[in-house]
């Protein structure tokens, strides 16, 4: 029999020749032996049991498995089927509602294009009205500047009713009296002439505007000359214009009256009496005042 010994001091442990160990102090003896045989047989057969029964539930198992995977796919596809038609025709039905909503939008958009041309031309022609307007405005601005530089004004001195000017010679020097030929000499050097009356207003306008200029307290001496005389045909009376109608109403009472023979030149007054009848006729060579008139510029 070989010793070997597996720990120093330990035990010894033996194997004899048929594969059976002894310890030193206690040999396994062939009462052991047999016991052993029946336990390692016993646990051979339940180790094939258990192999068999293990194979038995793997084969099981995996049956099983397959089948749940089965179920699975065949449950999870046909939902999805489903759900895959389903969202094919709404993407279809979403696609032709979009289809159509562009294409409404394209006509809106050409509706639109078509009314902002339409604005476009009416603004542009309203923008040629503007600039028509604006140069007739230029223009009117220029004709009345052109005629407020011609019309409506009078020299200094001289006073203005309606568009026409008048000078009393009083205004300009109370000291200077001239006969009518001088009178109306000065009026033709001013650019005017003795005035005619053509009208009532233009009548009560003179009369009144000589009101307070006088150097006398009676009333004959206070006359202005204007343009009306008689020296060409004693008793016919005419303006000097040759032109004017006389009326005879602005005469004062009892004139004309050629009072010594001499008397062939207009004078016109103040009258506090009535404002039309302010004219009487006086001698041509006597030295008074005078009314020149002419147009406004
Ligand atoms: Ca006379
Ligand atoms: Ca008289």
């Amino acid at each position: 029999m070989e010793k070997v010994s597996f720990v120093r001091n330990a035990p010894q442990v033996f194997f004899n020749s048929a594969g059976y160990f002894k310890s030193r102090y206690k040999t396994f003896g062939k009462a052991v032996y047999g016991s052993n045989r029946w336990v390692l047989l016993c646990l051979g057969l339940l180790n094939v049991v258990l192999l068999i029964v293990a194979v038995s539930l793997g084969i099981k198992c995996a049956k099983v498995k397959e089948s749940s995977i089965h179920v699975t796919h065949s449950s999870a596809t046909q939902p999805t089927s489903e759900y895959l038609h389903d969202n094919h025709s709404n993407v279809i039905e979403a696609g032709e509602n979009l289809k159509k909503t562009l294409e409404t939008a394209i006509k809106n958009h050409t509706l639109l294009k078509e009314q902002i041309e339409q604005k476009k031309s009416i603004n542009d022609e309203n923008q040629r009205q503007v600039e028509t307007l604006r140069t007739e405005k230029t223009n009117l601005q220029a004709n009345i500047s052109a005629l407020e530089g011609t019309c409506g004004k009078c020299l200094p001195i001289w006073n203005i009713l309606n568009s026409s000017c008048y000078f009393f010679s009083y205004l300009e020097s109370s000291a200077v009296k001239n006969n009518w030929a001088d009178s109306r000499a000065d009026c033709v050097r001013r650019g005017a002439d003795l005035v005619v009356i053509d009208n009532q207003e233009e009548q009560k306008y003179v009369s009144d505007s000589i009101q307070n200029m006088k150097t006398s307290n009676r009333l004959w001496e206070n006359g202005f000359w204007i343009g009306i005389t008689d020296v060409h045909s004693e008793g016919t009376w005419t303006w000097i214009n040759n032109v004017t109608g006389l009326n005879p109403r602005y005469w004062m009472d009892g004139e004309p009256n050629n009072h010594g023979q001499k008397e062939d030149c207009g004078v016109i007054v103040y009258s506090s009496i009535s404002p039309w009848k302010t004219m009487y006729d006086g001698p041509c060579h006597n030295p008074i005042y005078w009314v020149c008139k002419m147009e406004s510029r």
